[in-house]
């Protein structure tokens, strides 16, 4: 174990300290503790061998504290913190970390009531048990309620995939019930992020009051958190948070640009401008030659007043983008309307909801060109579609491709192995128009069983896109290990392209690494992964992570036209037929 750094000793010091008031120690005791902890912060780094009686020469730190700095230095814990956490769960912290709940109500829902953690305060709250507390007024409850919900949207972060619903829901009662206008998702939503720590929605009015009255009376709000003039939050169920802002028209672009973040980026961005002599704040940019304000309708004239192109709000992340803009070289990013079909698609022949020509219906009222039906093959425990069934279903995919319009290829969505082969053999593979291969099974295999598996799959002839490329769960599951840029510069050489697939819980390439997979020359898909009519619509968050790895369409298979994409098909299978050749020709 390294050694503790003085922060997180003091953070062991604050256990105690914490520990030792629910336990009802005297406050000079336990407030020792917490002045200790304070000194440790500002002190220089301890060693693992520091002297106790050298400690008591810190300021507030006496002979038995000194000793326990010393043991937790040495060893990262001490007896008697130990003592303590044997006696109260670790989940009591939870509890106290709750607003709305002190120490005295903490002490009592745990003598009286057993609760200790959030789980179980949110079941007696559930039950109804907190009334029977001494001194704990239905005020008092609704606090700790209020208090819940917040302490979990402040720990769990909230996938987009619920999020941006819920922000469109949101804004689309407004704009039925109100004169709102301008209405917007700001922060990480607008960005496009994975997941999100809260909602944040703004828009301009001349009747704020009424919008923001509107807003907490909503019957999807659980609590209303905070309401002003031209602010409010509220809470839904589940502890996801709302926070709506009603801005002056005439500062609107200011400040949208403001509450789109990143921090990062707005950090970036205004140390950008001081050196122009600007200073930009959510109230305009004042010009500090002459004091004048420039205040701005449109986030476009916000940036163009630094003399930088618009960057599009998901590249807002602070890696470059200010740069980029200022020098003129920022890419033009793919937009949704450049997709000219989507390569991933179930239907009720494997695991999809709808049926085949649903699905082919849907596409076509899309207005896309062209899209593939790419269900499962047979090989795993789950329903996936036989050589036979696949058969048939290639010429019912064409059939119904012709009654609804629409060019719907012959695909599938192939696993590929333990070992790296795939599960059906080149004849079958051959039959289709085009392949997807994807990762289902054994997550745990080393990065080099995995990397080489990849490889494979990439190497092969007929595979033209690797389906989510990296496995994660944006929830529950960092992806697989493997060696990415191995990976990138092998889809790049033989034209294979990596999917960037839009179902919120993948969203996979990761934006970071289909950034790095762009330096390698490499090909991608924004796909829907769609397995059903509804989710046709997960296209827009795969467009909305290739923006953020400032992927442009040239780089993206289905924003080219249908015979761009059969002659790439034909490309991979004939480059590889001519490598097999030469290689025969020189054995
Ligand atoms: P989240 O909610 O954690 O997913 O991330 P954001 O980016 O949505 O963060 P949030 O909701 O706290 O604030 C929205 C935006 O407002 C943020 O991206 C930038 C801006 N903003 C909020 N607070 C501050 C601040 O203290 N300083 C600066 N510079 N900007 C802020
Ligand atoms: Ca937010
Ligand atoms: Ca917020
Ligand atoms: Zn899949």
């Amino acid at each position: 174990m390294p050694n503790p750094t003085n922060g997180e000793i003091a953070q062991r010091l604050r256990e105690i300290r914490i520990l030792m008031e629910f336990a009802g120690e005297p406050f000079f005791k336990f407030m020792a503790y917490e002045r200790a902890a304070e000194t440790l912060e500002n002190a220089a780094p301890l060693s693992a061998d520091a002297d106790p009686t050298r400690l008591t020469e810190l300021p507030g730190v006496g002979k038995t504290i000194a000793g326990r700095i010393a043991t937790l230095a040495r060893t990262g814990t001490d007896p008697y913190l130990e003592e303590l956490r044997a006696k109260y769960p670790a989940t009591l912290l939870e509890l106290l970390g709750v607003q709305g709940v002190g120490m005295k109500t903490a002490q009592q829902l745990f003598e009286r009531l057993g609760v200790a953690s959030l789980a179980d305060l949110e079941r007696a709250l559930d039950e109804g048990a907190l009334a029977e507390l001494p001194r704990l007024g239905p005020k008092s409850i609704e606090n700790i309620r209020r208090g819940v919900l917040s302490y979990k949207g402040r720990t769990q972060r909230t996938p987009l995939g619920v999020a941006q619903p819920v922000a469109r829901e949101v804004m689309a009662y407004l704009a039925a019930r109100t004169d709102a206008r301008d209405l917007t998702a700001a922060g990480s939503v607008r960005r496009q992020e994975p997941t999100v720590g809260d909602v944040d929605v703004v828009c301009t009015s001349d009747n704020a009051a009424q919008v923001v009255a509107t807003f907490t009376a909503w019957e999807r709000a659980e609590a209303v958190l905070a309401e002003g003039p031209t602010k409010a939050s509220i809470w839904l169920a589940g502890g996801l948070q709302i926070d709506l802002r009603v801005l002056p028209a005439h500062l609107y672009g200011n400040l949208l640009q403001h509450f789109t973040g990143s921090r990062e980026h707005n950090i970036q961005f205004r140390e950008l401008a001081v050196r122009k002599n600007l200073r930009v704040s959510e109230n305009g940019i004042v010009d500090l030659s002459d004091g004048r304000t420039i205040v701005c309708r449109t986030e476009e004239e916000v940036y163009a007043t630094l003399g930088m192109a618009y960057i599009p709000p998901e590249m807002r992340l602070g890696v470059g983008e200010i740069e980029a803009a200022r020098d003129g070289t920022l890419p033009l990013v793919l937009e949704a309307a450049d997709l000219k079909g989507d390569f991933h698609m179930h239907c009720t022949w494997s695991d999809g909801r709808d049926t085949l020509e649903e699905m082919i219906a849907a596409c076509a009222a899309r207005g896309y060109a062209y899209h593939s039906l790419s269900d499962h093959s047979w090989g795993r425990g789950r329903m996936g579609l036989d050589p036979e069934d696949l058969r048939v279903q290639r010429a019912r995919v064409r059939e119904l491709g012709d009654r609804h319009g629409i060019r719907t290829l012959c695909s599938a969505e192939v696993d590929i192995r333990a070992d790296g082969s795939l599960d059906y053999d080149d004849a079958v593979l051959a039959g289709l128009d085009v392949v997807v291969a994807s990762v289902h099974s054994a997550f745990n295999q080393s990065r080099e069983a995995m990397t080489a598996r990849l490889l494979r799959a990439i190497e092969n002839p007929y595979v033209n896109v690797i389906g989510h490329p990296t496995g994660r769960n944006i929830e529950t599951f960092a992806g697989y290990d493997f060696d990415h840029d191995a990976v990138f510069a092998a889809a790049a050489r033989t034209g294979t392209a990596l999917e960037i697939d839009g179902q919120p819980s993948r969203l996979d390439l990761p934006s970071p690494l289909a950034r790095r997979a762009r330096s390698f020359g490499v090909t991608f898909t924004c796909d829907s992964d769609a397995h059903g009519v509804g989710q046709l619509d997960n296209v827009a968050y795969a467009v909305g992570q290739a923006r953020r790895a400032w992927v442009t369409a040239g780089e993206v298979l289905n924003a080219r036209p249908l015979e761009e994409v059969l002659a790439f098909v034909e490309a991979k299978r004939k480059r590889t037929a001519d490598v097999n050749a030469r290689a025969d020709l020189s054995v």
